[in-house]
């Protein structure tokens, strides 16, 4: 196969310069496999990027998507409206942790984020609390990549090159310990303790009566598979309830059954105001994303609003797109009757005890898990921090397995139709490279 010319596209978050001079081409997909240009078999150990939930290439969600595009392409969101738009978040309220009723449709998890953060400050300011605009978010917290996300993000990396904030937003701690926790399975056992600074550190600090909302991934994904430790949600939570601050989970990586329960919040039992979710949304054949909330703050923004106002300025031209409305009631409907989570939950333990035959592998020095998630944390390299997980990463890639590494941390997370065999393909490739990489 001829390769393109590579010149005009600027890929993203890419070694663009290192990429094109020895190109990774995927062609196409079908199940747990990639093709890739030579025809070789790729095994999908990441699912897309977290994404491709049901694995790939499924014939309902295929087929409603073509049916979609034949009968109706686009519907402007603003003041009109489609019958699938309506079905679509009705769906989505119907799988939701229990009471987040109301659904405002976006197109990615960045836009979810930034959506979430708007709402959140918009509804203290439509009950009269106008002064609570600030945002709590956390260091090493992912929440995509617009202005409002990387504010209250934690990735040092991405921020440095964007030194501008949005000025009103503190961090809380990450969890992360290794010196308490290496080597735990499930949930660790140390750290719930770090949620408390939310009230003793920043509460005290701007007070509470200025702070709109704590946003956190329940399970920080691309910052390196940092797993809560037990019960530091349950005291976030009671820490805002305490001061009337809203609770924003970010599932868009452990919405759709990744942890082994449909979300983060009912695998942990503990109910955020607002959730923001894309991703495995439409198995990711169609960009989406969505902000989950509870019914109260959807209705303060109805009552505050004048006859015939627009209560919320807010959407996007491609909120509750058709072909991602239909994409998204086919995967819905798949995971159903494939009872993916379930699935997930059930080879969650086979999946923890590969994952861990991992340590005792040379620089390894962490390897974590919940449901069908592992992180691999390495040793970094004296001086190249990054480089040793990369090069791991390229001898998968050339033995036929595609995962992600952040830094010097390895993220599995394949799609949830993953048959134990392919679960021990996968944990042997990834071993045998991690016995050839220096
Ligand atoms: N929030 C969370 C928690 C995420 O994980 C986003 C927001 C942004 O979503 P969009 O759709 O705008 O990308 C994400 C995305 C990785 C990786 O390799 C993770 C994400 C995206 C790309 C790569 O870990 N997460
Ligand atoms: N920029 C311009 C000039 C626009 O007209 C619009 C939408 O109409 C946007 C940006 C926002 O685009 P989107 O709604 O796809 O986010």
């Amino acid at each position: 196969m001829t390769q393109p010319n590579m010149e005009a596209f600027w890929m993203p978050f890419t070694a663009n310069r290192q990429f094109k001079a020895a190109p990774r081409m995927l062609v196409s997909a079908d199940g747990m496999y990639y093709t890739d240009d030579k025809g070789r078999q790729i095994l999908d150990g990441s699912a897309g990027l977290w994404c491709v939930t049901a694995g790939h290439n499924r014939k309902s969600i295929v087929e409603a998507v073509q049916k979609q595009i034949a009968t109706l392409d686009y519907a402007p969101p603003f003041q009109m409206g489609h019958p699938k738009a309506f079905e679509a978040a009705e769906k989505l309220a119907a799988m939701a942790p229990k009471g987040l009723s109301k659904v405002f449709f976006v197109n990615s998890g960045s836009e979810a984020v930034d959506t979430a953060l708007k709402m959140a400050i918009g509804y203290h300011r439509v009950r009269g609390d106008a002064a609570r605009v600030k945002l709590i978010g956390r260091e090493r917290g992912y929440h995509g990549v617009n202005f409002g996300g990387i504010s209250v993000g934690g990735m040092a990396g991405n921020r440095k090159h964007f030194p501008v904030s949005l000025p009103a937003v503190d961090h809380l701690r990450s969890t992360h310990d290794l010196a308490r926790n290496a080597f735990s399975r499930g949930q660790p056992e140390h750290g719930a303790e770090w949620a408390d600074e939310l009230e003793s550190r920043i509460l005290t600090l701007h007070d509470p009566s200025t702070i709109a909302a704590v946003i956190v991934e329940p399970m920080a994904g691309s910052t390196g598979v940092l797993i809560p430790p037990k019960g530091y949600l349950q005291r976030l939570r009671q820490i805002c309830d305490k001061y009337g601050i809203l609770l924003i989970f970010d599932e868009v990586i452990t919405g759709f059954g990744r942890l082994g329960a449909d979300w983060g919040a009912n695998k942990f039992g503990v109910i955020p105001d607002m959730l923001t979710c894309a991703k495995g949304l439409t198995n990711a054949v169609v960009p989406m994303g969505a902000v989950l909330v509870k019914p109260e703050i959807h209705d303060a923004f109805m009552a505050a609003a004048a006859d015939g106002a627009v209560e919320f300025p807010h959407g996007y031209t491609y909120s509750a797109h058709p072909l991602a409305c239909a994409a998204s009631l086919a995967a819905l409907d798949l995971y159903r009757e494939e009872q993916l989570f379930e699935r997930a939950a059930g080879m969650s333990p086979y999946f923890e005890g590969q994952a861990h035959q991992l340590a005792g592998l040379p620089h390894v020095k962490d390897v974590r898990n919940l449901g069908l998630v592992a992180g691999v944390e390495l040793e970094s390299r004296p001086a190249a921090p990054g480089r040793r997980a990369y090069e791991v990463f390229l001898k998968c890639w050339e033995k036929g397995l595609l995962i992600r590494c952040t830094g010097d941390i390895l993220a599995i997370s394949p799609p949830l139709i993953i048959e134990k065999h392919e679960i021990d393909r996968l944990f042997e490739i990834l071993a045998s490279a991690l016995r050839e990489t220096e």
